[in-house]
């Protein structure tokens, strides 16, 4: 299948983030994109006539973000990494770190009132503080959603797939707030893109180990968007504060949101037993499309999460997408065991495609 690819990936190079009171090396990192271009390219998936045979994202502006985004969330986003720039400056500081949040309002404080202050503004437009901004992380953000609805517009002109290979991720991120590595939702901005371009019903798929509670808020009461999600459980695992089961949906969009929480550890039999009941549970609601939030962090060997998913695992996901039959947009997420990504990511692509699974 054809990957785009978001070279501006590569704007946002976070050297670290905070870890049980220590700065600790970054997860998500350049590094991660460099093995996945790694591991596609030479292969089928790397067969457009430009750019080392990715697809080079179109531009299609700041409109399709502000569909899903808060306006001032998105100004926020944009300008954050000068304005922490211009107060370190003036501090007597030219080469400020990444800018953490340190500060939220509480339930029982105001949001209706913006601050000035910096720091009560990133606290204001986020959910954790293991989210570094770095220079270039609108930049990178706002490549990867230009790529994800380029991927959509492959799939608009007939293509039956398409691989999205961005970086940072994006199903963290909620209607006016960053945090999770995530600063703006690709799968929901594609999502409600495809909606405005006509589709009546879009099916939103979430496998990575963390639970997509920007994706879910988004779409909870609406029936247009079906959101269904396998995910390490939040009673123990991030971002902990959504993604139970009995979150359903609400309004219209009762019976809309599907979320499948396996306890941190469960065995691989329990997990491709989830994905069968979601895919089913998708067939039912019958989309036109079926958007994929693809994190490889199930991989047995990955760093921060709990599940065991191995090579021949993830070429198995592959070809069970595959027959779900619809067009299938994939969106990179999540995987931090860096020089596994890209091998793990092609084995669903290749599974997908029909192909073998190719040897390390
Ligand atoms: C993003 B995605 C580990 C802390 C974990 C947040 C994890 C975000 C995962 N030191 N912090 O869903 O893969
Ligand atoms: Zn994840």
């Amino acid at each position: 299948m054809k990957t785009v690819f978001n070279a501006a990936h590569a704007a946002h190079a976070p050297t670290h983030e905070i870890f049980r009171g220590r700065l600790v090396p970054a997860f998500e990192t350049p590094a991660r994109a460099e093995f996945l271009v790694a591991a596609l390219q030479g292969t089928t998936h790397a067969a457009a006539s430009t750019h080392d045979g990715f697809v080079v994202p179109r531009d299609f502006g700041v409109a399709p973000l502000a569909r899903v985004h808060a306006g001032a969330y998105l100004q926020f986003i944009q300008g954050a990494w000068d304005e922490w720039a211009a107060e370190a400056a003036s501090a007597g500081n030219t080469d400020p770190g990444a800018a953490f949040p340190a500060v939220w309002p509480a339930p029982g404080m105001r949001r209706d009132v913006v601050p000035a202050n910096f720091a009560a503004r990133m606290g204001l437009y986020s959910m954790d503080s293991g989210t570094p901004l770095t220079a270039g992380s609108w930049a990178a953000a706002y490549g990867g959603a230009q790529a994800t609805l380029t991927g959509l517009a492959l799939l608009r002109e007939g293509e039956r797939s398409a691989y999205v290979l961005t970086r940072p991720p994006g199903h963290h991120a909620g209607v006016d707030f960053f945090g999770g590595y995530c600063f703006v939702n690709n799968v929901a901005i594609a999502a409600q893109a495809a909606l405005d371009a006509g589709a009546a019903k879009v099916a939103i798929l979430d496998v990575d180990y963390h639970h997509g509670n920007g994706t879910q808020a988004i779409f909870y009461d609406r029936a247009d968007v079906f959101f269904a999600s396998i995910h390490g459980d939040p009673r123990t695992e991030y971002p902990f504060y959504l993604g139970h089961a009995d979150e359903r949906g609400a309004g219209a969009g009762l019976g809309f949101n599907f979320n499948l929480p396996l306890a941190a550890g469960s065995p691989v039999s329990e997990w491709f037993a989830a994905l069968d009941t979601a895919l089913t549970a998708l067939r039912t609601y019958g989309p036109e499309l079926l958007i994929v939030s693809l994190g490889v962090d199930t991989f047995a060997g990955d760093p921060i999460s709990h599940f065991g998913l191995l090579r021949p695992h993830f070429h198995e996901l592959g070809q069970r997408l595959a027959t779900f039959g619809r067009p299938t947009l994939l969106v990179q997420e999540g995987g931090y065991a860096t020089a596994d990504v890209g091998l793990n990511v092609r084995a669903v692509l290749d599974g997908f495609d029909g192909l073998a699974l190719a040897p390390d």
